[in-house]
């Protein structure tokens, strides 16, 4: 640990910064990567599809002066009906009511129409918001970003404007240094060598479910949920079960493969990444098992550990 990071209740040098920051946005426009980049570790999972992320999963920074709580959240999705979503758009919510700043993150080629409902919570969030110009490094010719930010600039609601693009680490610097400035005096709230606000069993579900989104096609990932049964920490290896609960019949078949291969191949793949983040040899067995439209069940999302409610 270095010695000019703050802990918790030791003595805080004048002018340290500390607070929430939410990281708001459509889904698929790189809040993830965002913030795993500003954190330096991966917190979250990413992958190329939309509603990736489906809770709320803090990412800590501790800098000499400050320590910014970025909040990864879930694409907010305001047309769907299903539980799940609603639960994905609340945990949203709750990262904006708690929120000491607000990044919200859009891609070229613009700001669309679901920004601006994207833009009605970071209003709601009563904080001073960033607007980040996410994936500028896909921007060909280099020269049309200009005329994108001159369009950009002119919106009100925003105390700055950063392109940046997560992916490569360009300029997310700057935005690391306007962020700062935009926290409250205060003392830290997390330990100095925290990087989440997330334990490893979820970690260990979220890589599975990572997984699971990059091997299955179509919709079938999406009615997948993945909760860990047992996990056990031994020195220098990791012993986990996980259950991949499926919402249909048809989907259990698919998620298990011809001979067991799908399964084998997503279990391996996510114990491989979970050794690389951990640096531990890790035994990691996986079951599948059907809960019947789970996404749509109040007490199914409870266990899984979404918060429901009206
Ligand atoms: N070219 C480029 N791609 C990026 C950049 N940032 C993110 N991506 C890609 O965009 C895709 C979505 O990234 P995520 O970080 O999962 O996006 P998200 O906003 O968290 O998505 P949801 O969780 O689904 O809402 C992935 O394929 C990323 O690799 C960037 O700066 N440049
Ligand atoms: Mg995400």
């Amino acid at each position: 640990m270095s010695e000019s990071i703050v802990t918790p209740g030791s003595p805080v040098p004048a002018g340290y910064r500390s607070g929430f920051v939410a990281v708001l946005g459509r889904p698929n426009v790189g809040k993830s990567t965002l913030v795993n980049a500003l954190v330096g570790r991966k917190i979250s999972i990413v992958t190329p599809r939309p509603q990736t992320t489906r809770h709320a999963i803090v990412g800590v920074l501790s800098r000499p002066a400050a320590q910014l709580l970025f909040v990864d959240t879930p694409g907010l999705n305001p047309r769907s009906s299903r539980l799940l979503n609603r639960a994905m758009n609340r945990a949203v919510q709750g990262a904006v009511v708690g929120a000491d700043a607000a990044l919200m993150v859009i891609e070229p080629p613009g700001w669309r129409d679901g920004d601006d409902q994207v833009f009605e919570q970071v209003q709601a969030a009563r904080c001073p918001a960033i607007l980040v110009v996410n994936k500028i490094d896909r921007l060909r010719p280099r020269a049309r970003l200009l005329p994108l930010l001159d369009e950009l600039g002119r919106r009100p609601g925003f105390t700055a404007m950063v392109p940046v693009a997560a992916r490569t680490g360009e300029n997310l610097d700057r935005l690391l240094d306007l962020a700062t400035g935009l926290l409250p005096e205060g003392p830290p709230l997390y330990p100095a060598d925290a990087t989440t606000d997330r334990g490893l069993a979820f970690r260990i579900a979220e890589l599975i479910r990572e997984q699971l989104l990059l091997q299955l096609r179509q919709e079938v990932p999406y009615g997948l949920a993945v909760e860990v049964e047992s996990l056990e920490e031994k020195p220098g290896v990791i012993v986990a079960s996980a259950v991949i609960w499926a919402s249909r019949d048809s989907h259990k078949g698919i998620v298990i493969g011809r001979g067991g291969a799908t399964l084998k191949a997503v279990g391996t793949a996510a114990r491989l990444e979970l050794e690389r983040l951990q640096g531990v040899r890790c035994h990691l067995e996986t079951h599948v098992r059907v809960k019947k439209d789970w996404a749509d069940s109040e007490r199914a999302l409870q266990q899984f550990g979404f918060e429901t409610g009206p």
